[in-house]
């Protein structure tokens, strides 16, 4: 029993000095391994500072109580769309419905529901949740975010623009009303170059700045076990998508358009992820929360003394 206290003691002075990224849109060294690496060179445009988009990589880290999700790489600054969406509870839309009042149930933010609806994910992936981001010049240099809960009805969403106070890059821990925050560094000038051959995977995992997120995990529905994220770069409409996905597409791959093959029909709702070789989503694994963790290791050595 006293082992027991002690250990708890233990615990919770040990989370306390656990620290947590820093929201910079820079990779802390905090972050694991890659949870996802780009399997497909960018059909978007090899991404710099001034133009193309490329997702390089994605790397995750669940610390008090929120996500941190890093997808490396950029965006370019013309409001194409990175959208990630996140099945993070029962239930969800495996085949995305249209927006509430036009047939379906889901939030009417960013026009995004609309050119989706009969897009269809991986077996397996369940979107509960979407996150949009963009950038570009509108008014003014500005980085615009939104959250929707998939299937929540016309309005569940919240939706935030010019973040970062007139610029394209910065960081933002408060950007939604729910906390969600999120920062962006566009200074990558490595990783995937242009094209639709394989990747250079190793030049992929070694870019460091990006899109980075924290995200309550109260506000994915508390998830205990896994997340699993599906990340794609699309058109300023929502209707032309890349080759840009992580999960990663298998090469050689150019844009999927809206037919699959690079055609423009006006909606991506024709298609169908099971149609692409792998899947385009990856897996975030939560851990034990640390008190319990260390509390199972303080736990072995009492055994071993008794036996
Ligand atoms: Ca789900
Ligand atoms: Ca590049
Ligand atoms: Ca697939």
């Amino acid at each position: 029993m006293r082992g027991i206290v002690m250990a708890a003691a233990c615990g919770t002075v040990a989370s306390a000095t656990i620290a947590q990224p820093v929201l910079d849109g820079f990779r802390d060294a905090l972050y694991a391994g890659p949870q996802s690496v780009q399997t497909v060179q960018t059909q978007f445009g090899d991404g710099n500072p001034d133009g193309g988009s490329e997702l390089d990589a994605a790397y995750a880290r669940v610390e008090g109580g929120y996500l941190y999700l890093l997808l490396t790489g950029n965006l370019e600054n013309n409001f194409n769309k990175l959208n990630i969406f996140i099945d993070s509870r029962a239930g969800g839309q495996n085949s995305l419905q249209n927006a509430d009042g036009f047939g379906g149930n889901n939030p009417t933010n960013d026009g995004w529901a609309g050119k989706h609806a009969g897009f269809t994910f991986d077996t397996g992936f369940d979107a509960d949740y979407m996150l949009i981001v963009r950038n570009g010049f509108g008014g003014g240099d500005r980085f615009d975010i939104d959250f929707a809960t998939i299937g929540g009805g016309a309005g569940a969403f919240v939706a935030a623009g010019d973040v970062f106070g007139g610029s394209l890059v910065g960081s933002n821990s408060n950007a939604l009303p729910n906390g969600i925050g999120v920062a962006f560094d566009r200074s990558n000038t490595g990783g995937v170059i242009g094209g639709i051959d394989a990747a250079d995977q190793a030049a992929a995992a070694a870019v460091t700045t990006g899109v980075e997120f924290a995200i309550p995990l109260s506000e994915l529905g508390n998830p205990l076990t896994d997340i699993r994220i599906s990340a794609m770069v699309n058109g300023s409409n929502h209707d032309y998508l890349s080759n840009q996905f992580l999960g990663g597409l298998t090469p050689p791959q150019g844009n999927l358009g809206g037919d699959g093959f690079g055609t423009f029909t006006g909606s991506v709702g024709d298609i169908d992820l099971n149609d692409f070789a792998g899947q385009q989503y990856f897996t975030v694994t939560i851990p034990a929360p640390a008190g319990l963790a260390l509390l199972a290791i303080a736990a072995v050595p009492l055994r071993r003394r008794r036996a």
